[in-house]
């Protein structure tokens, strides 16, 4: 079994080495993060940008839509910063406005991936109450070529302080029949931690921004945002642990096996799941079997060594 893996393994890297422009054009995902996602005039927020599976681009622009009349000040040149170094890099174009433009240009081989760039906005003291977009496009090119990757939405929600609501909410989970023992809730905001009661029930909680955390030892935990307006239900996806990138158990039990492989090898090189696991930021914590906060073909080697030591065990 460990010739035959070590074949299969020899296989793919070259398959993974052959199809790299392919992969570069299909599977580069752009993924934001903001600071708060609940803002009141007068505050500051970061919108954070960062790019995974573009392993060919050798420039990249970004170009932040955002409303600046109802909702945000003209951020100033200082206010977008690139997270690269090594690279020529032009100024943050605000001028354009509401399209603030960030462009950076690459020597050969460099690699872009991880984080790119933080773009600080202010909330206007007379901003409009409400939902706010903002969207970030991304233009990856390597050479001449155009690298495919979807844009980027974030949807703010600008609050008035002064008319806070007294309205209180119940946020409750459904979760999957079996293999669930074990498992934990939280419910999490700032510095409070609350835990669900008997019937998975968080009741009469304020409303606001919260993270709901499950975890079970020895399994993948699993994070969500839920912005709780009213009486809110969550599914909760089956936890699973670390490299069971395609959420099910092979015919010997194993979490893990060869199929996770395939699995991953598909991710990464065609940039769609094929398994299991529907929740996107659920799959792709599971598949970051390294657990550097990325997946890329080191998680591939890292889910083939632990393969292999299980069947060579076994
Ligand atoms: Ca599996
Ligand atoms: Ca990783």
């Amino acid at each position: 079994m460990k010739k035959i893996l070590s074949t299969i393994m020899a296989l793919v890297i070259l398959m993974l080495l052959l199809s790299a422009a392919y992969a570069a054009n299909g599977g580069a995902s752009l993924y934001g993060t903001a600071s708060s996602m609940t803002l009141a005039p007068g505050d500051e927020v970061t919108i954070s940008v960062a790019l995974e599976n573009a392993a060919e681009a050798k420039s990249v622009s970004l170009v932040f839509d955002y409303d600046n009349t109802g909702v945000f000040e003209n951020p100033a040149k200082g206010d977008g910063r690139w997270l690269l170094f090594n690279t020529t890099i032009a100024a943050f174009d605000t001028s354009k406005v509401p399209c603030g433009t960030a462009a950076a240009a690459y020597g050969e081989a460099t690699n872009i991936n991880g984080s790119l760039f933080n773009l600080k906005l202010r909330v206007r003291e007379n901003a409009v109450f409400g939902k706010s977009t903002i969207t970030v496009v991304p233009i990856i090119r390597n050479g001449t070529q155009t690298v495919a990757c979807e844009s980027m939405s974030l949807a703010l929600t600008i609050v008035d302080p002064s008319a806070q609501s007294d309205e209180k909410w119940d946020l409750s989970f459904q979760v999957p029949g079996t293999g669930m023992e074990g498992t934990e809730f939280a419910l999490k905001s700032g510095t409070t931690e609350l835990k669900p009661d008997a019937d998975n029930l968080f009741r009469q909680i304020d409303g606001g921004n919260y993270t709901l955390c499950v975890s079970r030892d020895g399994f993948v935990s699993y994070t969500k945002e839920v912005d709780i307006d009213k009486n809110t239900v969550v599914n909760i996806p089956r936890l699973v642990k670390r490299g069971n990138v395609n959420g099910a158990s092979d015919y010997l039990g194993q979490e893990t096996g060869v199929e996770d492989m395939a699995c991953l090898y598909t991710y990464l090189s065609k940039g769609f799941n094929e398994g299991q696991i529907s929740d996107g930021d659920y799959f792709r914590a599971v598949a970051d079997v390294n657990e550097d906060g990325w997946v890329n073909i080191l998680d591939y080697q890292a889910l083939y060594v632990e393969i292999q030591t299980v069947y060579s065990e076994g």
